[in-house]
């Protein structure tokens, strides 16, 4: 069997390799365009590489240990929901654009930058990245500032595992999320909705805590973009916000971020926003929330959990009053 090079960099698979969702989906779109008559002579061929392309890579599976320690019961969000029902205003605001625009980001090559307060900066590509820390499975929840959540299994590997890499100098109190500002793939970017690229950041000890993912996939497979590829963080008992996507740039500075979406809202965002039911946000209440795919007629909305239902990082905030630091 040929094998071809596709241009980013990923082998094409095996046949027996690629998903069947992946290849139903892409086959449909494939028959559909040639049914409106929108594929002509020359640019079918193309077009069908393409296509092929766009399967194995929505396909590209990853071998990932389920961790039963970081698993909740509740059931997961459909992949479907996973992945049409996104934030990441860079591709714009409302919660289709990113499933209908995000495939023209490469992703592909990637480096991720460390640097800053390190004995060690590095700049990694997403191959070592996979390869740095032994990839785990685990099903958390993620609660969105707006009241909706979701359940999804992430792979990846606690961020701790790279800062030990890095070796953080005693200057590191803070870490800074730098993500992809691509001007050519991102359309939202040309509207000043955020001050661009998104920025988000942890204190050093929330980052080291062993719940703070940097996450390479979900469902099995390699994150789609749309969801962050090809690598982001997943902080589960803080607001969604808080899990930057698309990250290529990991700091350790001194001072706490500029986050963006503090800069933007400081009184609405506070740079913390950990999961409180307790603290509103000063335009609707915090103390229930939407399951995203149960959202039928009778569904109940289900009530927020000090952080997310995370107790174990309640020791990171002993002694703060997080009404003032929320
Ligand atoms: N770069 C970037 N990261 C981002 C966002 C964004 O707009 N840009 N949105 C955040 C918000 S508000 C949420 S709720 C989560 C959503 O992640 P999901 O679409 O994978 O569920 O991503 C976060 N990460
Ligand atoms: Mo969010």
């Amino acid at each position: 069997m040929l094998i071809k090079r596709n241009p980013n960099g990923i082998d094409l698979p095996f046949a027996s390799e690629i998903t069947p969702r992946a290849i139903f989906e892409s086959r449909r779109a494939f028959i559909q365009k040639i049914a409106l008559g929108s594929i002509a002579g020359g640019a079918l061929l193309e077009m069908a590489t393409r296509e092929a392309f766009a399967a194995t890579t929505a396909a590209q599976k990853l071998v990932a240990t389920a961790n039963p320690a970081y698993v909740v019961l509740d059931k997961p969000t459909s992949y479907k929901d996973a992945t049409t029902y996104n934030n990441f205003y860079e591709f714009g605001t409302d919660k289709e654009s990113p499933s209908r625009y995000a495939a023209a980001m490469k992703t592909r090559p990637w480096t991720l930058t460390i640097e800053g307060e390190v004995k060690k900066p590095m700049t990694l590509d997403i191959d070592s990245l996979l390869k740095l820390a032994p990839l785990e499975e685990r099903i958390y929840r993620l609660r969105c500032v707006e009241g909706w959540s979701m359940v999804i299994p992430w792979s990846g590997y606690s961020l701790a595992e790279l800062i030990k890499k890095v070796e953080p100098t005693s200057n590191a109190k803070y870490v800074e999320f730098v993500t992809a500002e691509d001007k050519e793939a991102m359309h939202g970017l040309r509207r000043a909705v955020l001050d661009w690229p998104y920025v988000e950041g942890l204190r050093i000890d929330e980052a080291n805590h062993p719940l703070t993912l940097l996450t390479l996939g979900m469902y099995g497979e390699v994150l789609p973009n749309q969801n962050g590829a090809p690598v982001r963080v997943i902080v589960p008992w803080k607001y969604g916000f808080k899990s930057a996507k698309s990250i290529v740039k990991i700091r350790f500075v001194r001072d706490q971020p500029r986050t963006a979406w503090n800069l933007a809202a400081p009184r609405e965002y506070g740079f913390y926003s950990n999961v409180n039911p307790q603290v509103d946000h000063p335009r609707w209440s915090q103390a229930s929330e939407r399951r995203i795919g149960e959202d039928g007629l009778f569904a109940k909305k289900r009530p927020t959990l000090m952080f997310n239902g995370y107790n174990q990082v309640a020791s990171l905030y002993t002694g703060m009053d997080l009404k003032k630091f929320f």
